[in-house]
């Protein structure tokens, strides 16, 4: 039975819930600064999130628009403008104290810290991005935390393209088997099950009703017992976070089913 080496984190919608109350009003504000008269409201933007990256969601949109530039570099150029805006003004978003990170998260990390489990990003989004969100957390050393940090530009195509997982691996030498990927999206956990990774599912707000299939668990948040599929075990005092503990036993109980051949958990709600 292999052991868990390393646990590969997504960012937004996983570490925290970036999407509607951050990169939704950061884009927002940057269509106004650039005079546009664009808005994105909460539903336009979770049918845009199926795009993955924000100057891909970006220019997807504006391909439905009638006063976007018509030549692609034009559009490109405009797309690549509001997007740099966008970041500087989430960055001010997360500064403000907007964007915590999810329930449960913070304790997970000091546990895989403290016992040798390595820690890594895997991620879509713009380091700037991890950054800002990581430095308000954790201080100006934030990525002294992780063994790894692999982000939007490090690859040449998004989740759920495996290649952010495929290069956390690589830099971490750590096969695949013996990572365990937490993700909130179907994408991020395509991308991760591409590269062989088995994954985790808390979901997200954006995600909370999304068909999800091959994920080893799958449940509302790191900082409840209740609520996952298949369940978890709870303290005789009733509700508890989700350890450590938890993550090797899905992914021991993984590794035997691997062996006799059964499937990823098949599920989708
Ligand atoms: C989520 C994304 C990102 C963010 C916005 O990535 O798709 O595009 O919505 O960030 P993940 P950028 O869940 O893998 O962290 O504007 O920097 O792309
Ligand atoms: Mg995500």
């Amino acid at each position: 039975m292999a052991a868990l080496d390393a646990v590969l984190w997504d960012v937004d919608g996983t570490l925290a819930e970036t999407e509607r109350d951050g990169h939704r009003v950061a884009f927002n504000l940057a269509f106004a600064s650039a005079g546009l008269a664009w808005r994105w409201d909460e539903m336009r933007y979770g049918e845009l999130l199926e795009v993955t990256g924000g100057r891909e969601r970006l220019l997807h949109d504006m391909a439905t628009r009638a006063d976007e530039p018509t030549d692609p570099l034009g559009r490109e150029a405009l797309a690549r403008r509001i997007h740099a805006t966008k970041n500087t003004l989430y960055a001010g978003l997360v500064q403000d104290g907007r964007i915590p990170l999810r329930p449960g998260v913070l304790d997970l990390l000091e546990q895989c810290r403290t016992r040798g489990v390595a820690l890594g990003i895997a991620t879509t989004t713009s380091r700037t991005n991890v950054a800002s969100l990581l430095g308000v957390q954790f201080g100006r050393d934030w990525a002294d935390r992780f063994s790894t940090l692999v982000c939007g530009e490090d690859v040449e195509r998004k989740k759920p393209d495996p290649a952010v997982y495929v290069e956390a691996l690589r830099r971490l030498r750590v096969e695949a088997h013996r990572a365990l990927a937490i993700e909130d999206s179907p994408a991020g956990v395509a991308a991760a099950r591409a590269a062989g990774v088995p994954v985790i599912v808390t979901r997200s707000t954006y995600f909370a009703d999304a068909p999800i299939d091959g994920a080893l668990a799958i449940g509302p948040g790191l900082h409840t017992s209740h609520g996952w599929h298949p369940a978890v075990p709870e303290a005789s005092g009733g509700d508890r976070s989700i350890g450590l503990d938890d993550l090797m036993h899905w992914h021991a109980h993984w590794h035997a089913s691997s062996a006799s051949q059964t499937p990823f958990l098949q599920e989708s709600h």
